[in-house]
This record gives C-alpha cells, sequence and structure tokens, in this order.
C-alpha cells in the first residue's frame, strides 16, 4: 500500500475543474454561498446546488455536509466551515484540523475515492497560511495513515504564496 505522503499530491489550480469524486467547499455558516472558492464552486455547479444547500440546515465551524456535485466534472460537493482566525485563542487550530478530518471522514463513509480540498480559512477568514498548512497536511497525513479508503488527496491552492507554503511544510 502507499505511504499516507505518496497519497497526497499538493497542485495550483481552480478547484472547481477538476475530475475528482469529491471536492470540498470552504463555506460558511449558513451553505448559502458567498465569495472566494465558494462563490466559483456555487457558478461552477449551478443553481441545483443552492437549492440542495437550503435543505441542510447550515453547517457548525468544524463540520462537513455532502451534497451532488451537479455541474461541476466532481460527483460529490463536501461543504465545511473553517474558523475565522481571531488571534489563536479560540481554539481555531482544533476547528481547522476538524474540517479536514470531518471531510475525510465524511468522503469514507460515501465510498469517496478522491477529494480535493482548498486552502480552508485562508482567504476571507484570514488563517495565518503556514499554520493553516501545517495543519492540512498534518491531519490529512494522521487520516490516512489510519485508513486505506481513500486514494487520493489533493490540495488545491490557488494563490503561488499559498502553494509555496504548502510545499515548504511538506
Ligand atoms: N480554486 C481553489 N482555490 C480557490 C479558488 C478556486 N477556484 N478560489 C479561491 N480560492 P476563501 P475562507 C482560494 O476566502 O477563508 C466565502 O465567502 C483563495 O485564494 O474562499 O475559508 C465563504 O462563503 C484562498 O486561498 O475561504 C465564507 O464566508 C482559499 O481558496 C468565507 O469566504 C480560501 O479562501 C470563507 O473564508
Amino acid at each position: 500500500m502507499k505511504t499516507p505522503r505518496e497519497r497526497i499530491d499538493i497542485v495550483r489550480g481552480d478547484i472547481t475543474t477538476l475530475d475528482v469524486d469529491a471536492i470540498v467547499n470552504a463555506a460558511n455558516s449558513t451553505l448559502l454561498g458567498g465569495g472566494g472558492v465558494d462563490g466559483a464552486i456555487h457558478r461552477a455547479a449551478g443553481a441545483e446546488l443552492l437549492a440542495e444547500c437550503r435543505t441542510l440546515g447550515g453547517c457548525q465551524p468544524g463540520e462537513a455536509k455532502l451534497t451532488r456535485g451537479y455541474r461541476l466534472p466532481a460527483r460529490f460537493v463536501i461543504h465545511t466551515v473553517g474558523p475565522v482566525w481571531t488571534g489563536g485563542n479560540r481554539d481555531e487550530a482544533q476547528t481547522l484540523a476538524n474540517c479536514y478530518r470531518n471531510s475525510l471522514q465524511l468522503a469514507v463513509e460515501n465510498g469517496i475515492k478522491t477529494i480535493a480540498f482548498p486552502a480552508i480559512s485562508c482567504g476571507a477568514y484570514r488563517y495565518p497560511i503556514r499554520q493553516a498548512a501545517q495543519i492540512a497536511l498534518e491531519t490529512t497525513k494522521d487520516f490516512l495513515s489510519s485508513s486505506d479508503k481513500i486514494d487520493k488527496v489533493f490540495l488545491v491552492l490557488w494563490s503561488k504564496e499559498i502553494y509555496d507554503a504548502y510545499r515548504e511544510s511538506l
């Protein structure tokens, strides 16, 4: 079996274009859309995504909920809500780790083998990039070392700065 490291790919690009079983959305707790990667995912998936999101009753920070992918190449979208960075004293690190863990767990429960994450909380929610990169990588590696159900995790970074931070953390 491949090592956890061999099952993680760090790539630059637009997550909405990826042909994977599921892409993860960095949503807000209403799950009713927003800017950043959330806006891009809703635009690419079409109005049916918002209609399904309306049935979910929102989502707490650190938790994750599944919808179909509609017009996306991805079959599913896993919506998670990252922490807003307020200095690090409000369990932001724990909440961010929960986003990765709970999204991966939900993927396993739904037979998802390939999954792509954006840099959750690294935009509007202002999480310090290096710390977020470390949490993304550590939490994903830990999960993969305890489960062989996921074949590949793509960490998809839009900006060069964040891409470089992830490469360094690896
Ligand atoms: N593909 C991959 N990454 C992207 C894309 C894309 N198409 N577009 C943006 N990013 P953000 P957050 C990057 O702000 O910090 C929304 O309004 C972006 O460059 O999308 O968790 C929600 O509704 C950044 O590095 O998410 C919430 O209200 C990263 O994705 C709030 O923003 C995450 O930035 C969530 O804030």
